[in-house]
């Protein structure tokens, strides 16, 4: 076959406010436990993919820097693919972010999702949605929710080869509106990854089954706090959620410490906009950046006080946004 068989999507990445922390199987890359995301509209990958027996080998163009354990990590992801498809043939992998992958702000979900979906569109699979979440996670857990856009929820499942393990709609972005505000607080890579970052947690941390413990209850007062469009909940739910995964962090061996002091001084911002009367919550992922949900019509004077905060370098503004999506298609 000669025919090159392309197509290029594109995705957004996702914040959990109910947070994904451990694994139930590395190799397949399960979830432990479940978690409620909100897919953002900004913090995009738009990722080309041409599969095409004229090349030699995998050919993987990132922007910037490219590290081996990247390029490892999507060939993996391309076999995985070609042995759905039943085909041998090359790709050609073409990656760009509409933010700096040096600010330290996670790509693996929006670059997972959006390849996941090139790579259906460009072979003609066919896939359905459930089926796209399930391949996005193979590539990254987190990927498996920017597959819908809005309030998305991730299923643990329960099947041992993955199949019931993927992400679901929970509520349309208009379900409830929020701006959220991501103050960058250090540039460059993380310390450790995330996947090595669970599995020590889950080997040494005291408290990681306590937090296997409390997920259930935070998910279903989430979805409730969702439904009722009811931010000052959702908001508060989020930030002990996010807390309760740091302590778990914090109990590991080597301990798992992803904050810096200004990550800390952002944190007591936010509260101190509480105690002034506005709603403003944080949450914080595997690094130094804290991401701020408020009401939209809050968010130009919360985005004022955090850029104030001494260390903050940026701060970026996103809002609830749509699912990954073909963007051009040539598969016929
Ligand atoms: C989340 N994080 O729910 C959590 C909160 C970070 C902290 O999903 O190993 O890059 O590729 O499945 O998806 C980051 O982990 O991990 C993440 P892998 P992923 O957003």
């Amino acid at each position: 076959m000669h025919r090159p068989l392309s197509a290029t999507a594109e995705a957004t990445s996702n914040i959990a406010l109910v947070k994904y922390w451990g694994k139930r199987d590395v190799a397949l890359n399960l979830p432990s436990t479940g978690s409620i995301s909100v897919t953002l509209d900004a913090l995009k990958t738009r990722t080309s993919v041409r599969f095409d027996a004229h090349l030699d080998a995998d050919r993987i163009t990132f922007p910037g820097h490219a590290s081996a354990a990247g390029t490892a990590r999507i060939t993996r992801f391309l076999d995985l693919v070609r042995e759905r498809a039943g085909i041998d043939l090359p790709a050609a992998v073409e990656t760009e972010n509409s933010f700096p992958t040096a600010a330290g702000l996670a790509s693996s979900a929006s670059g997972f999702a959006a390849l996941a979906v090139a790579c259906d569109a460009a072979l003609g699979l066919g896939l359905s949605p459930s089926a796209l979440s399930v391949l996005a996670r193979r590539g990254s857990g987190s990927a498996a929710r920017s597959i819908f856009g809005g309030y998305v929820e991730m299923d643990p499942g329960r099947a041992a080869d993955g199949s019931d393990a993927f992400a679901s709609p929970l509520a349309p972005a208009e379900q409830l509106p929020l701006a959220l505000l991501v103050a960058v607080t250090a540039r460059g890579a993380k310390s450790v990854g995330s996947t090595e970052g669970m599995q020590r947690t889950e080997a040494t941390s005291p408290y990681f089954e306590g937090w296997t413990r409390q997920v259930p209850r935070d998910l279903e007062a989430m979805r409730a706090a969702i439904r009722a469009a009811d931010l000052e909940q959702v908001g508060t739910l989020a930030e002990a959620n996010c807390l309760r995964m740091h302590a778990a962090m914090l109990g590991a061996t080597p301990p798992l410490l992803y904050w810096n002091a200004t990550t800390v001084a952002v944190m007591q911002a936010v509260a101190e906009l509480r105690s002034g009367g506005t709603g403003a919550w944080f949450t914080i992922d595997a690094g130094p950046q804290v991401k701020v949900v408020c009401a939209p019509s809050d968010a130009a004077e919360v985005a004022r006080h955090l850029e104030a905060v001494p260390g903050v370098e940026e701060v970026l503004r996103a809002a609830p946004g749509p699912g990954a999506r073909v963007v051009s298609e040539i598969a016929s």
